[in-house]
């Protein structure tokens, strides 16, 4: 399913979207499976909270399974299409993990951009393993944040809290946002847990020639448009 014009507009504009596709109930169950057991057996790399409580799940692609089927799914793969052209790379060293959020979690509470710039943006694409809401803390974005070219870490500090909207999903639902865009995860105040997978997704770099290892191509091919093709005879 792709991307409306409006809400390709609407994507540009704001700098995210709701996606119109959503993960079938069984692949959000296997995915919870796969993580609380990863979890269990501390399947490195991880991170842990203070209280030495593994939270989060690096190197999602790595894992396989429906890990990497889900990376790689046309649920993701087509809207993005809309966004990002035919030829889509994941980015293995930005995002790519599961994070667990229970009661007393930190993690990306603080208002923070996913990249510094705005030539060579990402775009993320956050999935919610449960229902988020404004208890259990759904994520936060500051619409049209992303063409604000200096906007430093104090001063989106400070913007985040006043102009930060909150955006309710249901599980299995998608954000797709781009990396430029103010945001924050919202505070968990719940008993329950807060599940949710970020990745990373970029257009293929037509002016890179040689395969970047961090990046993985999962949708068309690489092109190279770069002007000195014909002196390399491509
Ligand atoms: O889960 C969220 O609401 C936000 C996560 C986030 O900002 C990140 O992983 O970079
Ligand atoms: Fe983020």
């Amino acid at each position: 399913m792709s991307l409306s014009p409006q809400e390709m507009d609407l994507f540009r504009h704001n700098g995210f979207i709701r996606l119109p596709t959503r993960h079938p109930n069984d692949r959000v169950e296997a995915l919870k499976s796969a993580a609380l057991k990863d979890i269990e057996d501390v399947v490195e790399p991880v991170s842990r909270r203070l209280d030495g409580h593994v939270h989060r799940l690096s190197e999602l692609w790595d894992r396989g399974g429906v890990f990497r089927e889900t990376i790689q799914s046309d649920e993701i793969l087509d809207p993005l299409e809309s966004l990002l052209g035919p030829n889509i790379e994941f980015q293995l060293n930005r995002h790519n993990h599961f994070y667990l959020r229970e009661k007393g979690s930190t993690a990306s509470l603080e208002f923070h951009r996913d990249v510094g710039q705005w030539s060579r943006t990402i775009v993320t694409v956050l999935i919610y393993l449960e229902d988020t809401n404004l208890e259990n803390g759904c994520t936060r974005l500051v619409p049209g944040s992303h063409l604000v070219p200096s906007m430093t870490a104090p001063e989106g500090k400070e913007i985040g809290p006043t102009q930060a909207v909150p955006v309710p999903m249901e599980a299995g639902g998608m954000i797709a946002m781009d990396g430029m865009v103010l945001h924050a995860a919202g505070e968990n105040r719940t008993d329950q847990t807060r599940m949710s997978i970020t990745l990373g997704y970029h257009s293929v770099d037509e002016f890179a020639r040689s395969e970047e290892k961090r990046r993985v191509l999962v949708r068309g091919e690489r092109t190279y448009r770069g002007n000195d093709r014909g002196r390399l005879g491509l």
